[in-house]
This record gives structure tokens, C-alpha cells and sequence, in this order.
């Protein structure tokens, strides 16, 4: 498999809820490597851009709003495969359903609030590290 770069990010609940440590714990003991990594605020111009194919749906707002709550971790992070291994260990979207042992399942509770973001594809995470880190 190719060495890829994606993008993830630590959503305002895990820092809140003074997550990070053992959030990035698990990203580096899973062998991917951490190349960039910058706390702070997500801009709303960020948020929307991050957010695009979601504009118009019924959670949007709310989304955009969490998101620009507070601080996030934001995360380029690279390895063999990097943008499916990042999914595999955050979980399904929503924590209910995500699996034991998965970052969501074991640190998040409800879907407005799921703790990671990853990039779904190699091309999205090339649009959001622009968006994050510059071109
Ligand atoms: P993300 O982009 O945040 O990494 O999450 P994802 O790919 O697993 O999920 P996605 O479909 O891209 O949705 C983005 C975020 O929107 C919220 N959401 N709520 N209420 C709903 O039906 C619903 N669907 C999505 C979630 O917080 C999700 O992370
Ligand atoms: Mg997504």
C-alpha cells in the first residue's frame, strides 16, 4: 500500500475533555506517524470549507457550530494506507454504534459530539490540509 498523508483532527469534546494524550497515544502506537499538529480554533471559514458536502442538511448548523465551540487539535498524519487506518481506529460515526476499542466507542457518547475527524479519501485529505495547513 501506497504512504499516504491525511488529515485529522481532535474535535472540541476530546480536548475539552482532556482526551488528547491518549487520543494521540493510540495514532502513534498504531504505527502512523504524526507530521504536523497545531492546537487552536477552527475559523468558520474552516468550518464551512471542512464542511461543504454537508451544507443544506438538517445538522449543519449545529455542526459548524460545535466544531468553532473551542480549541481542536488539528493533525496531519501519515503512514501506509494512513486515511483508511485513521478511520479504522476512530469508529463509526456515531459513538453508540462505534465498536469497543475504537477512539469514538471508547471516548465519545453521542453523534454531535465524536470526539475525531478523519479525511474520507486521499483526495479530501489533500483539500483539507489545505484548508487546515495551507497549500
Ligand atoms: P467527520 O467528517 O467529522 O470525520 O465524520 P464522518 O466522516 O464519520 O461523518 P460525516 O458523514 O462526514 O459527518 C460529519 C459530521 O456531521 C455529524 N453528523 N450528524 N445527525 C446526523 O445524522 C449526522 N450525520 C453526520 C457528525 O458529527 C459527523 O462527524
Ligand atoms: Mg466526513
Amino acid at each position: 500500500m501506497a504512504i499516504e498523508k491525511t488529515y485529522s483532527m481532535l474535535k472540541p469534546d476530546a480536548v475539552r475533555n482532556r482526551h488528547m494524550g491518549e487520543i494521540i497515544a493510540r495514532i502513534e502506537r498504531s504505527g502512523l506517524t504524526i507530521e504536523r499538529m497545531e492546537l487552536g480554533m477552527v475559523t468558520p471559514e474552516q468550518a464551512a470549507a471542512n464542511y461543504a458536502e454537508h451544507e443544506g442538511k438538517p445538522f449543519y448548523n449545529g455542526l459548524i457550530e460545535y466544531i468553532t465551540s473551542g480549541p481542536v487539535v488539528k493533525m496531519v498524519v501519515s503512514g501506509e494506507g494512513a486515511v483508511k487506518k485513521m478511520r479504522t481506529l476512530m469508529g463509526a460515526t456515531n459513538p453508540a454504534e462505534a465498536a469497543p476499542g475504537t477512539i469514538r466507542g471508547d471516548f465519545g457518547l453521542i453523534m454531535d459530539e465524536n470526539v475525531i475527524h478523519g479525511s474520507d479519501s486521499p483526495e479530501s485529505a489533500e483539500r483539507e490540509i489545505g484548508v487546515f495547513f495551507g497549500a
